[in-house]
């Protein structure tokens, strides 16, 4: 098992700037991709939510051209793209290039004069992992662009997020909440971010793994996802729908006892998980502050479970990856991100580690499913200038 891999590429990224455009670049930036603990599908519901960074970054070397064009490589794309910056608007560009021209075109909406640039990336987020690569890569090229664009008054923490969601939702098109931007750009090593989406406020927490003796295992499926429509908007009508029926702005503001009110079974189920996992992100940040990390696993699981029952959005390989990590005394396992594959995580004592993977490894060929890729992971700094 790997653990703290995907080592971050800053000199490799600066020299393949300087090959690829033939001369230095005026800075390196990085952002991170994440794992949540616990709150799913909580942050377009204004609920709360509990993520970390994970080692695993986008860095992007840039520096102006005196065009107005955006030219962009990666290390990971056979196809790099050209830009043009006075051309943008919604759908002007596909593939991966769009969450570049997203962020491009969200400063712009916000009246920041973005100016011509040269760029390389090196995305060391696994795709589809449920580990947030679209965020990492948004919030990697946004941190980028606004010191390249030097705008007289840059945004700055969860303003840049805001403006990496604005570009996903409005310009990719994928609906999604503030969660994974707002880790990308405001996690601290060391620690958890416990966000309240409604207030807008976030409380970084401790969360001293070595210093507990546990460690925090991530199991990547390796069973592919995507957000940009389907079961993940349709999760998101369900909640608007209930809290429609509610008579509230969102489902934050609905108490369990309002349950017994919505009498269309679906939504009943949807809305329940929300309104139970908003309390259990709560009490998991009680638990943390106090290192009562029995609570703290029971919470995970119990959020599992509402994921799994109420919400529908786990999947076999992901139940059964949670179901071998708890055999395999794992204090607490979930699946983490959007759902429907990807990752889960187990929070579990250091000893125990390497008998919780090999037993995973062992399920999944039984059972005939891919391998998985299996890692422990330290809470990690969000954006940086690295260079
Ligand atoms: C995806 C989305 F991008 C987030 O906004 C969040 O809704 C998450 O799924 C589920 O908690 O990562």
């Amino acid at each position: 098992m790997n653990s703290q891999s995907n080592a971050e590429p800053v000199e490799s990224v600066k020299t393949a700037f300087e090959e690829l455009y033939g001369a230095a670049p005026a800075g390196v930036w990085s952002s991170p991709g994440r794992v949540n603990l616990i709150g799913e599908h909580t942050d377009y519901n204004n609920g709360f939510v509990m993520p970390l960074a994970i080692p695993d970054r986008v860095t992007v070397a840039a520096a102006k051209n005196d065009t107005r064009v955006l030219r962009i490589a990666s290390a990971q794309q056979a196809e790099g793209a050209e830009i043009e910056l006075d051309k943008l608007e919604p759908g002007s560009v596909e593939g991966w290039g769009a969450y570049v021209a997203g962020i491009a075109w969200a400063l712009q909406q916000r009246g920041i004069a973005v100016p011509g640039a040269d760029l390389f990336m090196d995305g060391r987020v696994p795709l589809g992992a449920g580990l947030s690569s679209s965020a990492a890569l948004e919030c990697a090229v946004a941190v980028a662009l606004i010191d390249l664009a030097e705008p007289a008054d840059a945004p700055q923490g969860l303003a840049v997020a805001q403006l990496a969601q604005f570009a996903e939702n409005e310009y990719v098109g994928a609906k999604t909440g503030l969660m994974d931007q707002a880790a990308s750009i405001l996690c601290t090593e060391g620690h958890a971010l416990l966000f309240d989406v409604l207030n807008l406020s976030t409380e970084q927490v401790p969360f001293d793994l070595d210093g507990a003796g546990l460690a925090l295992v991530v199991i990547d499926t390796r069973v592919t996802h995507s957000h940009a429509g389907g079961e993940y908007g349709e999760r998101r009508a369900s909640c608007e729908a209930a809290a429609a029926a509610l008579g509230v702005d969102s489902l934050r503001l609905a108490t369990p006892a309002d349950l017994d009110r919505l009498e269309d079974a679906l939504l009943l189920k949807r809305a329940r998980h929300i309104v139970t996992e908003n309390d259990r992100v709560v009490a998991a940040g009680q638990a943390m502050s106090k290192n009562d990390w029995s609570e703290f696993g029971r919470l995970m699981t119990a959020s599992h479970a509402s994921m799994r029952d109420d919400f529908e959005i786990t999947c076999l390989e992901i139940d059964v990856a949670v179901e071998v990590s708890l055999e395999h005394g794992a204090l607490g396992a979930r699946m983490t991100g959007g759902g429907f594959g990807g990752s889960s995580i187990a929070l579990v004592s250091q000893d125990k580690v390497e008998a919780l993977g090999a037993a995973v490894l062992a399920t999944f060929a039984e059972r005939g499913f891919k391998e998985p890729v299996i890692r422990t992971m330290l809470p990690s700094r969000g954006a940086s200038r690295d260079l």
